[in-house]
Parts: structure tokens; sequence; C-alpha cells
């Protein structure tokens, strides 16, 4: 394994100073949460606890706390973890405090008195993946799992804490240093003719990794839409019930509805979670030739939410044919659309067509059918349950990109004949693209950008 230890070894010393912050939100609360991490901790701990005891470790006990005159703040129960059984790889105590905005700020305050410094956004992670308690791609997750609004998203989250997509990628790269020796051992040899390995087998290997890695990028696209929410964009002609069915969907009465129509003239969006995955649901203005130059704006707006659009939720009512307008904007669309025939319960006994969802959001039918098949067409392939590991990042997709085209310069190269150690530098360069994703290398300027959006005490 590849590693900058000098360069690691500094930023251990400058980064093991004692940092202490409140690990739950501000506010009334039954408890909060103090965390506090770093070389000496057990030291500024002590200050505040007087009765703290390091040992055992990972025992929680109740103690007082006081502040620098002596005075009592608060009865807490502490834990402490020595290093490098810890979160953070360094000595951690854990500070349970009473709830609300006073008892955990004072005994914060008395921390930072006692030697502690605040802790800035995701430095406690930031130090566990320093100390080696996990990669990159596990601190990307727990990001995820923390922000995860979605069933699904929390599911993936947690199975990437659980380095599945580091295992996936680490067995793509251990294919790749494979496919390296064997092309070595072909380069030591070159006395025999043809060399000792069969060009057939360096060609199949470079083949079976190359299709792995391209199944695995193939993810990107469903797994980035995991992360951010998937964008359906409700569509129809005036008045065919969009804004009743957005309400509908999102449980909320958010948009207006009236029987006028171009009621609804700009796009508003909600972010909704429709059958356990992600959705940035809109509504849009109903199209149609409009001479007022207000509804045409918003008509605009509507033909560009549709063209970003990830499904499209297409309105008409129950009980009717489709126009040509209609059928036309079937014909021309490139993402997947769900037609629903909505205000079914005006027109009852009549069935709606194949592939088409009856809805009524007067009554709620066919509301929980819509839901569920969003969620199918939007993540085809993780609605069906399916557990591998997807790419989740634009990081991820950029870096898996290079390792492709490395692969595919290797087999171009070596079909030309290119001498075997040139061909290699292409294994190599891929071996490196892969390495990033995982973060066995990892700049201060990609570690910025992550840990920047962390909360402080994560
Ligand atoms: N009975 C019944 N009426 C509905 C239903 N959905 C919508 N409506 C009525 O249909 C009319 C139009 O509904 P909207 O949701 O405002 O229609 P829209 O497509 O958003 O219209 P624009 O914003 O003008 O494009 C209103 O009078 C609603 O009360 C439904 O499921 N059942
Ligand atoms: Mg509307």
């Amino acid at each position: 394994m590849l590693t900058h230890r000098p360069f690691r070894f500094y930023l251990m010393l400058m980064l093991s100073d004692v940092i202490a912050a409140l690990a739950t939100p501000p506010g009334r609360s039954a408890l909060a949460l103090l965390r506090v991490s770093g070389r000496g901790c057990f030291d500024v701990v002590r200050r505040v606890i007087p009765e703290f005891v390091a040992e055992p470790a990972r025992v929680a006990r109740l103690a007082r706390a006081v502040n620098t005159g002596g005075e009592p703040i608060d009865d807490v129960l502490y834990t402490a973890f020595q290093a490098p059984a810890s979160y953070t790889g360094e000595d951690v105590v854990e500070i349970s405090t009473h709830g609300g905005l006073l008892n955990p700020a004072e005994v914060l305050a008395a921390l930072f008195v006692a030697g502690a410094r605040e802790a800035a956004p995701g430095e406690f992670t930031r130090r566990a993946m320093q100390h080696g308690k996990m990669d990159l791609l596990q601190a990307e997750a727990t990001a995820d799992l923390i922000d995860a609004t979605a069933p699904a998203q929390r599911r993936q989250a947690l199975a990437q804490l659980d380095r599945g997509l580091t295992a996936r990628i680490g067995a793509l790269r251990d294919a790749v240093l494979g496919l390296e020796a064997l092309v070595s051992y072909d380069i030591d040899f070159p006395e025999e003719d043809s060399g000792p390995v069969p060009p057939e087998r360096i060609a199949g290997a470079s083949a079976d990794v190359r299709d792995s890695l391209a199944r695995l990028l193939a993810t990107a696209g469903e797994g980035e839409r995991l992360r951010e929410g998937a964008l359906a964009v409700i569509a129809g002609v005036p008045n065919a019930g969009k804004s009743a069915l957005f309400n509908a969907l999102l449980g909320a009465e958010r948009a207006i509805v009236t029987e006028i129509p171009g009621t609804t003239r700009d796009a508003i969006e909600a972010p909704a979670v429709l059958g356990g995955f992600p959705f940035r649901l809109v509504d849009t203005a109903g199209l149609r030739e409009s001479t007022d130059r207000v509804e045409r704006l918003g008509i605009e707006v509507s033909r560009r939410y549709l063209g970003a659009a990830d499904a499209v939720i297409f309105c008409a009512e129950a009980g009717r044919a489709l126009t040509d307008e209609e059928r036309a904007f079937l014909g021309e669309a490139r993402v997947p659309v769900v037609v629903v025939r909505t205000k079914c319960d005006l027109t009852p006994g009549d069935a709606s067509g194949d592939r088409e969802i009856a809805t009524s959001a007067e009554s709620g039918v066919g509301i929980a059918e819509l839901r569920d098949e969003l969620a199918r067409i939007a993540f085809a392939t993780l609605s069906h349950g399916d557990p591998a590991p997807v790419l989740t990042r634009e990081r991820h997709r950029a870096a898996l990109g290079r390792a492709l085209e490395e692969m595919d310069q290797f087999a171009a190269a070596r079909d030309a004949g290119i001498e075997g150690a040139v061909a290699a530098t292409h294994l190599r360069a891929a071996v490196l693209a892969l390495e990033d994703v995982i973060g066995l290398i990892t700049t201060d300027d990609v570690l910025d950008r992550l840990f920047s959006s962390f909360c402080v005490g994560k």
C-alpha cells in the first residue's frame, strides 16, 4: 500500500491537540452529548470533572462537572475511550450532560478554559481518517448517513460505511495489480518468442477488469440520484389536477389549487420521500399556448424543468381521450414518463388504460401506487433491493472514468504491439485512480471540501 509517511506523521502531530464540541444540536432536549478528543484530553477533562478516571475505559460514570471557580455546573455521565480504541483513534471522552441551552454550553466553555479548542466541522471524522480508522469512502458515508432523509439513502450509506464500496473497488484494484504482475512476468522472460504468458490470457484478464469497471461506473447515475434526490416533474394541460396531485404526493397543501386554468404560474419544488426513495418533486404551470406574458414565462420554466427531469408525471383527466398534443408530448419524452389519469373519483367505473395510473387527489385512490411506480422508474436497480454498492458522488465517477480510460488505452497499446513495459504504465495509472476513490492518498483540498460540509462534533 502506498503511504506518504512523513507527511502523514507531520499531520498527526499537528492534528492531535485537544478538541471539543457539542455533538447534538443545541436546544431544549433531555440530554446533550459533548465529545473531547486528542492527546492530553484526559487531563483537560479532569480539570472540569475532578473525579474523572480513564480506567476502566468504555464504562459510563456519573460525576459532577465544575467550572474554574470549582462551582458545580451539572451532573454528567462520561465515558472514556483510550487510544487507539476510539472513534478518532485518539484518547476520547464523551460527556452526556442535561440538555437545554445552558448546561451543555457551560460544560463546553469549561472544557475550553481547561485547554481544549473548538473542533472544526467534521474534525473528529477527519482525525479518524488520519489515524486509519476509516477510509475516505467511509468518511463520506458518515456524512451521507447523517444527511439521509429517505430509508434507501440510509441503507446505502450504511453499506458504504461497512466498506461495501471500498471492498468492491479494492477487488478491482487487486485485479489490475494481478494483471500488472502478469505483464511484468511476461516482460521478464523476453527470450521466449511469444513470452511465457499467452497473450489471450492477458487480453482476457484485461477485458474482465474493464467490464467490471464499466458495470460499477454504470451505477453512478442512480447512485448520485440517491444522494441528491430524483427530479420528478409534474406536467399536463392547465386544470388537469397537477397541483392537487403534487399536494397529495407531499401530504401537505403546498401548491394553490383552483378551478381556474392557469393557476400555477411558476415551478414549485419540494423534497419528498416516495416509496422509500428521495425525490425533488416539481409542480409546474400547465402546458398550453398562452397570450398572457406571466403564464408564458411559467410555461418556459416548465419546459426547462422537463428537460432536466429524471421522471415525468404526466397528468390528464380520467374519462377522456388524450389529445394529439398530449400524444405528441409523450412521443417526444426522453425520460421515463408515468401517465396519470387524474380526478378518477368523477368518472366511477371508467378503467384507466394500460400502463396508466388512475388517481384521485380527493379520495387518495392511486396515490400509493404512483409513489411506488415513481421509485421503481427513477431507481430501477436500487428499488429492486439490489444490495450491490453504487457510486454516489461525482468524485467517484470521475476517478473510475479515468481508470476505465487507462484500461482501454492498455488494451489498445497491446493491440498495437507496443512494448509491454510501456503498455503497463496504463495499468499503474488505473491503480492510482482506484486508490484515489478509496482515499489511500488524499490531498488536503479533497478533505477540506468534504469536511467543510460536516456538522461540528462529528
Ligand atoms: N373531484 C376532483 N377534483 C379535482 C381533483 N384534483 C383536482 N381537482 C380539481 O380540479 C381543478 C384543478 O386542479 P389543480 O390541481 O389546480 O389543476 P392544475 O393542473 O394544477 O391547474 P393549473 O395550475 O392551472 O395548470 C380544481 O378545481 C381541483 O379542485 C380530484 O382528484 N378530484
Ligand atoms: Mg396548478
